[in-house]
């Protein structure tokens, strides 16, 4: 089909072209859903009696982006790939043909398959080979937005990602009149490699946002001078910034919607009164993004392809790989921005919502700089019972409570601060649950932000059984050797996966011990977020705050070999990385 596509691909980029002026070279392989204006056109699928049978090519191709060159990985020609299209009860068979010189894969996030069609190699498959096609086969079990992208070294830093939609069998919960992908993701002109080997060198090396002494004084007034001094001593002594927020940054990246460039300005067309339906899809390798649409309120109705009960909000934050279906209702006869800001508030991704091709409202301001408070050092904020901070990276184990206005040593640890080594610099010693904020930077906008704690599925799900066991992992760093584990191992170090037993239901908490958000990815199974609701949502990534601690419960149904990791494709590569495995009993046949 690729020959058609890129055609189409070509033919919508000259209209589009004609229509918004120059654009920049990167926008002429944007994918046809980028350019098109209703509806979205999906890759090429030919049914075969309950098989639907989607072909796929992955290829470098050569770019341009203002005067600079660039080759990035594309799918059937395009960045970010076609949407593959499916259907809940069918059959899926993708062909995908690799044309790189180098091996690639394709993991289909968030889909319940056979393990041996998960698409991780080493862990499902050995990966496809240059020249070769490998076919991917699996029923749908279920439907929603989704997406897929490599899980080969760092090609999806390179373009190797597209969204995945599943047409559900039974009519949807809610009704829409328009229905567009909205992909975001992070581009950058540097060789992934180098930008890994610099983060290695130099965690803060993208974050220019670091403190200045002007805001040293600023808090000096509204603190006084013991407390500034102390609360930069701390965060000092943990070699971090409090604005270390993202670990790659707007100084690199450029924020993609559907491939578009800011300034290119991804536009869907809508006539005022119609409900359109946004189907956002984080495809980024390192950017949360929070979005907002000013002038319109957003129903979130789906989260991670489930169905939830409607939550109105005027923004979300979205974590790397986690999917937000939102029903927004235009009435006017005007543009509306769809404006998706970096966390950090380093850049923005930028696209609009109009009438007719060719508007524009304006760009909202960037938000001031936010800045990680004691919380994310796993320090309660009641001002009691604030225990103390362990550092243990570097030889140095001060422990650093004492040194803290109104914390109280004796009121320890909540786990032993020194059983993780050198991979876990700093052990959360009052880890809570965080599950109704909406993150560092969204606290106090005035605004209505998503919280996980708002989600509530529609369920029941079929397996109601109380876990009848608990497995408590830590996810823990060592920001100053980029080095980024689970229970301070690296991925390398780990001689034997998480085992599952197959059948079973389990309560899996994580801790987070790092000053950073992680997106925690299992695949082939749904992690029910345990967030106070009767039905709790399903989730395939969940993002844990810094001196968090959650717990979501899975049912083990799924047998083989499964990655779960961190979705930060630095911090998956630095060796934020497990197997679970899923062992059957060998009493069953
Ligand atoms: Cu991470």
């Amino acid at each position: 089909m690729s020959r058609n596509t890129r055609g189409f691909t070509r033919r919508r980029f000259l209209q589009g072209s004609a229509a918004m002026g120059v654009l920049a070279g990167l926008e002429a392989l944007a994918p046809a859903y980028a350019w098109q204006q209703t509806g979205n056109p999906a890759a090429a699928k030919r049914a075969q009696g309950d098989v639907d049978v989607i072909d796929l090519t992955i290829q470098r191709r050569p770019m341009t982006i203002g005067r600079r060159r660039a080759r990035p990985i594309t799918i059937n020609g395009s960045v970010p790939g076609p949407i593959v299209r499916l259907r809940e009860g069918r059959t899926a068979r993708l062909r995908v043909t690799n044309l790189l010189d180098e091996d690639t894969s394709i993991h289909w996030h968030g889909i319940l398959l056979p393990f041996r069609m998960d698409g991780v190699p080493g862990v499902s498959f050995p990966g496809i080979a240059r020249g070769e096609t490998f076919t991917y086969e699996y029923e749908l079990k279920q439907s929603g937005t989704y997406w897929y992208h490599s899980h080969s070294g760092l090609q999806e830093q390179l373009g190797h990602y597209g969204p995945l939609i599943v047409d559900p069998a039974e009519p949807e919960p809610f009704e829409h009149d328009r229905d567009y992908v909205v992909v975001l993701s992070d581009w950058t002109f540097e060789d992934p490699d180098r930008v890994f080997r610099k983060l290695k060198v130099a965690e803060g090396y993208y974050n220019y946002q670091k403190r200045t002494v002007f805001d040293f004084f600023r808090d000096v007034s509204a603190k006084g001078w013991n407390a500034t001094l102390k609360e930069r001593a701390m965060w000092g002594r943990m070699r971090m910034s409090s604005r270390d927020l993202l670990d790659v940054t707007g100084s690199t990246y450029t924020y993609l919607i559907n491939g578009l460039a800011p300034e290119s300005n991804w536009t869907g067309l809508f006539r005022p009164g119609e409900r359109v339906r946004l189907r956002f899809i984080n495809a980024s390798a390192m950017s949360f993004f929070d979005v907002r649409i000013p002038g319109l309120e957003m129903t979130v109705v789906q989260a991670d392809g489930q169905n939830v009960e409607p939550v109105p909000v005027d923004e979300f934050r979205i974590g790397v790989a986690e999917t937000y279906d939102v029903i927004v209702e235009p009435r006017e006869d005007r543009a509306y921005t769809v404006f998706a800001e970096a966390m950090d508030r380093s850049g923005y991704a930028r696209g609009t919502l109009a009438p007719r091709a060719g508007m524009s409202a304006p760009v909202p301001e960037r938000r001031p700089i936010p800045e990680r408070g004691m919380a994310a050092m796993g320090h309660d904020m009641m001002g009691h019972g604030a225990g103390t901070m362990e550092t243990s990276g570097g030889g140095s184990h001060a422990a650093m409570g004492h040194e803290m206005p109104g914390m109280d040593d004796a009121d320890a640890v909540s786990h032993g601060p020194h059983d993780h080594g050198p991979g876990a610099a700093m052990v959360a010693p009052n880890p809570r649950s965080r599950l109704d904020e909406p993150g560092v930077g969204l606290e106090s906008s005035g605004r209505r932000a998503l919280v996980y704690g708002d989600l509530r599925a529609l369920g029941p799900w079929p397996d109601r059984r109380a876990p009848a066991r608990e497995v408590e992992l830590h996810l823990t760093g060592n920001m100053e050797r980029y080095m980024w584990s689970f229970d301070g191992k690296k991925f390398t170090e780990v001689d034997a996966p998480i085992r599952f037993r197959h059948g079973e239901r389990l309560r899996l908490t994580m801790v987070n011990d790092t000053m950073m958000d992680h997106p925690i990815h299992l695949h082939g199974m749904w992690m029910e977020l345990d967030n106070g609701a009767e039905y709790k949502p399903r989730k395939h990534t969940i993002s844990v705050k810094p001196g968090e601690k959650l717990s979501v419960e899975i049912t083990a149904d799924a047998p083989g070999d499964w990655a779960f990791h961190c979705h930060l494709l630095y911090h998956m590569k630095a060796g934020m990385f497990r197997v679970v495995s899923v062992v059957r009993d060998s009493k069953e046949a």
